[in-house]
């Protein structure tokens, strides 16, 4: 089994209930477990589009899949939950991103392990920071990372715990 862990966004229709339905449907795939789930984050849009904030949030799961099917299950989860993939960095009902996969470092015409991006993302590391502040990335743990990042303007949203298994 590897741990592996999930950044999850979205900032059109209902984000939260397509995170919690990307997270039950990670869940009930008979080679993977949810086994943590950060809060939600309401954060201000990243990157050269305008466009709505987003709803973020992390998830640790425990697989016994590989890091590309991993990649190809989210994927197709996202696919499920008819994820418009027409702009780069534009709106999105749900995105999967794989973070982390068991430390690996790999980089493929499909995967890029740690996700490329992450360190400089707030909108990741602070949802990461919940369940993993001790995860090494890039040889620099998660909370150690963030204190060079801007958080304004992130907000932690007022959910239950388990609000993935009932949203
Ligand atoms: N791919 C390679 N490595 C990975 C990986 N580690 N995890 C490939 C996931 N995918 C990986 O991804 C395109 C292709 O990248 C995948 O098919 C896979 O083979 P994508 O998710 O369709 O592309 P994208 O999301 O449009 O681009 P990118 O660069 O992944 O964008 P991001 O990083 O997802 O950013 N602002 C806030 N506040 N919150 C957000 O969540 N998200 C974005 C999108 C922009 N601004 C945001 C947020
Ligand atoms: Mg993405």
């Amino acid at each position: 089994m590897t741990t592996a862990y999930l950044g999850l966004g979205g900032n059109i229709g209902d984000p939260v209930h397509a995170m919690a339905e990307a997270l039950r449907a990670l869940d009930a795939d008979p080679a993977t477990r949810v086994a943590a789930v950060s809060p939600v984050y309401r954060t201000p849009p990243w990157g050269p589009v305008e466009q709505p904030p987003f709803l973020n949030a992390c998830a640790c799961v425990e697989t016994s899949l590989e890091a590309e099917e991993l990649l190809a299950l989210c994927l197709s989860v996202e696919a499920s939950l008819h994820r418009d993939r027409s702009v780069r960095w534009g709106p999105r009902t749900v995105d999967l991103d794989l973070l982390d996969f068991g430390g690996r470092s790999l980089a493929s015409d499909r995967l890029t392990l740690p996700h490329p991006r992450m360190a400089d993302r707030a909108f990741v590391l602070v949802p990461l920071a919940d369940i993993a502040p001790q995860l090494s990335v890039e040889g620099v743990s998660v909370i150690e990372h963030l204190r060079s990042l801007d958080t304004s303007g992130i907000e932690r949203r007022d959910l239950a715990a388990d609000w993935w298994r009932t949203a």
